[in-house]
């Protein structure tokens, strides 16, 4: 052997010891395919690997004057960007330094189950004092964020964005310097009890807001007939958002300088959602913004004045900052309860254009006017058996829920197609691969009316040719423009013509920058999933059950799974699948985009179809906090799939599953003049453990606990066994009682929330009660009454104070009058 062979030897084994080297990491040594437009659309090199340390802790901040507790990344909120590039493995210590547990969740990331970070379903919790290692290759480009997926602790700071470049920069959007826009909301009340005060139905927020929706105001604004209307159909005051926030963020900040970009340049913002529960819209004062890039993945430039960003989703914009002046990219939510900015450029300043101040009578006014529309249609909801074929439904779901509510609107819009931009005679252009379907439209007066064969539709069936998203909403819905409602500006959509003047950003414009159809060969299954809910106690839901009702949609791998999402509800719902991208139906047909998030208007129907091509158990769920933990969720379970080791003990007992079953509890005293009256509630989905107590300060008293089940998926039919101890002796003793019941009931929920209770107790007396409480006559007055067949009568009127304090004044027709004080937790 001569030293050129040891040379070449030695060179050889170098070769292989280098090769051995780079297969332990995450790829082998040829190359994969990457996601940036389209799946699996250009080759990539395996890159590096490159190691994040997150550490979790408690901490306190003071964002308003005042001081709370909250939660940070590296001490900050939001925690810090995290970068890759395509090709990457991301390595990621998450180390867990508070109390409570946690867990993170890599939003948009394509990735090994075990690394998706919901807890107990797919990774292990990471407790206090651990570390958790993620280790995962990254074969995407773009903009996605991190949060954590454990309670509500995304509201209390744990969340941060990703950024993932490209390997090449041979595409003109990578060549712009680039800026990450994390939006977020933040509220100093401990996010547990944002939950609960939703739960109590308190009035705070609507109150801050200003969006009760008083009778008083409603009259004297000339919608008093709309606010009766919207009473008799059971539905409180409609509100495109739960919670009134202290504050908004970009990046954690109020108005910054973004003082690194010159004039004439063209940034790349990757803006985030990652608020908790807050829509965005986004405009900048520079000029139009062109959006390239949806949900991470790029897609057709297009420009727009504004857009809105549903909770969860990312979109990149280009901006080109003018000559001269100082622009503002401003950020208002969606109820136009604030706003947060920043700035690009310097000298004068240029204001970006204020989104119209929500008008909730409007809204109330087209909302009565699409359901008197649709009322009459009187749609039939989905056959079970049909729904049992689809593989999804123990029961048909009871058409619409929640804030909607009126038994006469059922319906089931089982369709995922096109109506929303449609001209009436485009009808016949629908393909819906079913001669059982027959519309009929009166000509130009926009009214649609649909026979009954509409009952036989069959939604199932594999449609390849459904184009557009929306059903036109309340244009089809037989409304009619009286100058009264929302002016739609926006075709087909009632969330966006709230946005103003301009061109706004609508799911049908984006298109994907090649096809992304699923291979027709792949057998199909379709889910029909109705998004509902109850507004009245704050249970959110899809096909009427919680995720600890119903958990699991199950599918098989190599399938092409649909799920058609009909909201049934009156609020909006970004819905998000973890670990896949879907198509999003549009009117891009076969360049329908890519997303994982997607936000249902209310009343809307949209279509998402994604390849199952993964294995083991994914989150699906609604992406606004609040909703999700109480119960809108659902697990997407790969047939036949092994489970993770770490979380195998979870199975069959998960908490996260309990989570949308915790009880919550409230109660409220009034102590006044003459007697002290009371309530408590100790309730969870279907059950509620609850008791009234008056006490006259002349001993006389009456308490009756009960435990109550909801029985209908409204929650306006319960039945409950009760007790009664009652003293009507002036001077009795407190503990002794004169009167002493056992009873079973029933009570319902009438038209106009007023509540009725039958009840028979054990010696066979019957008593029927009658009565409503809280009606609202003003901001903070509300007035309630009842009667009932004992001859007892109460009414009651409340001025509200705070979220824990009101005046209280009565006439009990047992105790007399009163006024005083009351307290509400
Ligand atoms: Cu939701």
């Amino acid at each position: 052997m001569n030293t050129y062979q040891i040379y070449f030897l030695t060179k050889k084994l170098f070769v292989l010891l280098f090769i051995a080297v780079v297969s332990q990491s995450a790829f082998a040594q040829k190359n994969i395919k990457s996601y940036t437009a389209t799946p699996d659309d250009h080759l990539i090199r395996p890159g590096k690997r490159v190691v994040y340390d997150l550490y979790i802790t408690d901490t306190i901040v003071n964002f308003t004057g005042k001081s709370v507790k909250a939660q940070a990344i590296n001490g900050q909120i939001p925690g810090p960007t995290i970068r890759f590039t395509e090709g990457d493995t991301a390595v990621i210590h998450v180390h867990n330094k508070m109390k409570d547990e946690t867990s993170m969740h890599w939003h948009g990331i394509l990735l090994p189950n075990k690394f998706d970070g919901v807890p107990y379903l797919e990774t292990a919790p990471i407790m206090p004092g651990q570390t958790h290692d993620f280790i995962f290759p990254l074969r995407q480009t773009g903009t996605y964020w991190y949060h954590s997926h454990t309670k509500l602790q995304e509201q209390s700071g744990l969340f941060g964005s990703i950024v993932i470049e490209s390997q090449d920069k041979g595409n003109k959007i990578d060549q712009y310097p680039d800026k990450v826009l994390m939006l977020s909301d933040w509220t100093n009340q401990n996010p547990k009890n944002v939950l609960r005060l939703l739960k109590r139905g308190s009035d705070y927020f609507p109150i801050k807001k200003g969006a009760v929706q008083s009778y008083g105001e409603a009259i004297s604004k000339g919608y008093g007939s709309d606010k009766l209307m919207m009473e008799w159909m059971r539905m409180p005051a409609m509100d495109i958002s739960d919670i009134k926030y202290d504050k908004f963020f970009i990046n954690g900040k109020e108005n910054v300088d973004q003082q690194e970009y010159k004039a004439g340049e063209t940034v790349r913002l990757r803006i985030i959602d990652g608020s908790a529960s807050t829509y965005f819209w986004v405009q900048f004062a520079g000029g139009q913004m062109t959006v390239v890039a949806a949900d991470g993945l790029e897609v057709q430039p297009i420009k727009v004045d504004k857009l809105l960003l549903g909770v969860a989703e990312t979109y990149d914009v280009l901006i080109t900052i003018p000559k001269d002046g100082k622009y503002e990219l401003r950020a208002t939510p969606h109820d136009v309860s604030g706003q947060v900015s920043t700035f690009f450029g310097t000298g004068t300043l240029h204001k970006a254009p204020d989104i119209p101040k929500l008008n909730y009578f409007r809204i109330m006014h087209s909302m009565s006017q699409m359901m008197m529309g649709m009322k009459g249609m009187q749609m039939s909801a989905v056959k079970n058996s049909k729904l049992k074929k689809a593989g999804m439904l123990k029961e048909t779901p009871n058409g619409m829920e929640g804030k909607m509510g009126a038994s006469a609107m059922k319906m089931d819009m089982g369709m995922g197609m096109g109506m929303g931009e449609m001209k009436m005679d485009g009808m016949q252009g629908m393909d819906m691969n079913s001669d059982s379907v027959k519309m009929k439209h009166s000509g130009h007066d926009r009214t649609m009316k649909m026979d009954d064969s509409m009952k036989k539709m069959d939604m199932n069936s594999d449609s390849e040719k459904m184009t557009g998203i929306d059903m036109g909403g309340m244009d089809m819905m037989g409304m009619k423009d009286d100058g009264r409602g929302i002016k739609m500006t926006v075709p087909g959509s009632m969330m966006n013509s709230l946005g103003g003047e301009g061109k706004i950003l609508t799911y049908d414009m984006l298109r994907a920058k090649a096809s992304t159809e699923i291979d027709s060969k792949q057998p199909l299954r379709t889910f029909q999933l109705y998004l509902t809910g109850s507004m009245l106690r704050y249970v959110w839901s899809i096909n009427n059950k919680t995720l600890s009702e119903q958990d699991v949609l199950s599918i098989k791998k190599g399938e092409k799974v649909r799920f058609v999402m009909h909201n049934n509800t009156m609020m909006e719902h970004p819905m998000h699948l973890h670990g896949h991208f879907f198509r999003v139906i549009n009117a891009q047909g076969e360049y329908s985009p890519l997303k994982h998030t997607v936000s249902v208007e209310p009343m809307k129907t949209v279509t998402i179809e994604f390849d199952a091509n993964e294995e083991k158990d994914w989150f699906f769920h609604c992406h606004i906090l609040y909703h999700m933990n109480a119960g809108m969720a659902r697990i997407v379970r790969y047939q036949n799939s092994p489970i993770t080791p770490e979380v195998a003990q979870y199975r069959g007992n998960n908490p996260i599953l309990r989570e949308s079953n915790h009880p919550f509890f409230w109660a409220s005293i009034a102590i006044q003049s003459q007697a002290n009256y009371g309530m408590f509630n100790v309730s969870n989905v279907r059950y509620s453990f609850n008791s009234d107590w008056r006490f006259s300060y002349d001993g006389r008293y009456e308490v009756t606990p009960r435990l109550e089940r909801y029985l209908d998926n409204r929650f306006y039919l319960s039945g409950y066994i009760g007790a009664e101890f009652k003293n009507d002796t002036k001077g009795g003793a407190f503990l002794i009682n004169d009167e002493q019941n056992a009873f079973v009931g029933l009570r319902y929920l009438l038209p106009l929330f007023i509540q009725t209770d039958v009840r028979i107790s054990q010696n066979g007396k019957a008593r029927f009660e009658i009565g409503r409480s809280d009606i609202p006559i003003s901001n903070r007055i509300r007035l309630g009454g009842s009667w009932n067949t004992d001859k007892e009568y109460r009414i009651s009127t409340t001025y509200i104070l705070g979220k824990n304090l009101g005046l209280s004044g009565n006439y009990d027709s047992d105790y007399g009058w009163g006024a005083g004080l009351r307290i509400m937790y």
